[in-house]
């Protein structure tokens, strides 16, 4: 016999249970927002020097801004570049390499990397502006240029398939918080993103791609001059509906942020309901003036095995961007 006061009850939890699905898999996914300039916390990261000691590109500075709801967040992103190794030098004008070509790189001399395991691969990148690589949810390597001059990077590890590989990009940004920069003449310039990668095995074999079959999710998105152009439904951060334009006024500003989950990196993150990453190509870029780019078109424009850019679904306002990949 059951009661009216059971079935109350009963409703009552499937009530709240329907409730906590719907705030997981649709509210949850709601940014935490921002408003104007953060706060400077490192003034520079990096800066380039050039073999004359001139200074070169911009430096990365780091911040931090509070959102509305009383979260502090890292700006532009919360990175390892002090403490972790970099990548080695594919070109890099601030080192002085600066070879023409694959062909005059050496490759015998850059030193293999540990990700636990014995086959042995290499991986050509291209990031605008830092990248992060871990290998089975091991940080590898970072970018030695975290914000500009743009250069390029040669990677050889050691790992056991399947290989699970996850990049954080940052496109960097000089007014902390807000996603913009001094540039093409305005104060508030918003930069764009973009990663290309191709990964050989010993043999030399084309074994990944960069390609629309990668994950990425952003978790900082800006400048958003009006937050409501942002549309967030479940997993998707669509702010293709946001002006893109360069902003006069820095104060008015949005940024919008959401948490990154712990175990991102790892093999057993579940990353099936995050989108598909979105190709671009590299004239959309603007890849056509970087000999870090173009000095190794044959690695990444092979024929036939052509690394595309990727990003997030929107290149120009979406800033810290993590990525996935399995190589099985
Ligand atoms: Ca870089
Ligand atoms: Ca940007
Ligand atoms: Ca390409």
């Amino acid at each position: 016999m059951i009661s009216s006061e059971m079935l109350i009850k009963t409703g009552a939890v499937l009530l709240i249970g329907f409730l906590s699905i719907l705030s997981f898999g649709v509210f949850a996914q709601s940014p935490s927002f921002t408003k104007g300039p953060g706060e400077i916390t490192n003034k520079g990261l990096y800066q380039c020097k050039s073999s004359f000691g001139w200074s070169r590109g911009r430096v990365s500075a780091v911040g931090k801004i509070t959102s509305e709801d009383g979260k502090e967040w890292i700006v532009p992103a919360e990175t390892h570049f002090l403490t972790a190794r970099k990548a080695p030098d594919l070109h890099n004008v601030c080192t002085g390499t600066t070879p023409g070509s694959l062909a005059e790189v050496d490759r015998s001399r850059i030193p293999v990397f540990d990700a636990g395991g014995l086959e042995e691969f290499v991986a050509y990148i291209f990031a605008d502006n830092y990248f992060e690589l871990f290998v089975n949810g091991k940080l590898i390597a970072v970018d030695p240029v975290p914000f500009s001059p743009f250069n390029s990077s040669v990677v050889r590890f050691k790992a056991k398939r399947p290989v699970t590989v996850a990049f954080k990009l940052v496109d960097s940004e000089e007014n902390l918080g807000v996603g913009t920069e001094s540039s093409w003449g305005s104060d508030h310039h918003p930069g764009d993103g973009g990663l290309v990668a191709h990964f050989k095995d010993k043999s030399g074999k084309t074994v990944l791609l960069t390609d629309d079959s990668w994950r990425a999710q952003t978790f900082y998105t800006a400048p958003l001059k009006d937050r409501s152009c942002l549309k967030v439904i479940g997993n998707r951060r669509d702010s293709s509906a946001c002006d893109t334009e360069a902003a006069d006024d820095g104060t008015q500003i949005s940024g919008a942020h959401w948490a990154i989950p712990m175990n991102w990196m790892k093999a057993e993150f579940d990353d099936s309901n995050w989108p598909n990453a979105v190709t671009f190509t590299n004239q959309t870029v603007g890849v056509g003036n970087k000999r870090s780019y173009t000095s190794f078109t044959d690695v990444f424009d092979t024929p036939g095995a052509d690394a595309l850019f990727i990003w997030s679904s929107n290149l120009i306002l979406d800033n810290l961007v993590l990525f996935r990949k399995v190589l099985e």
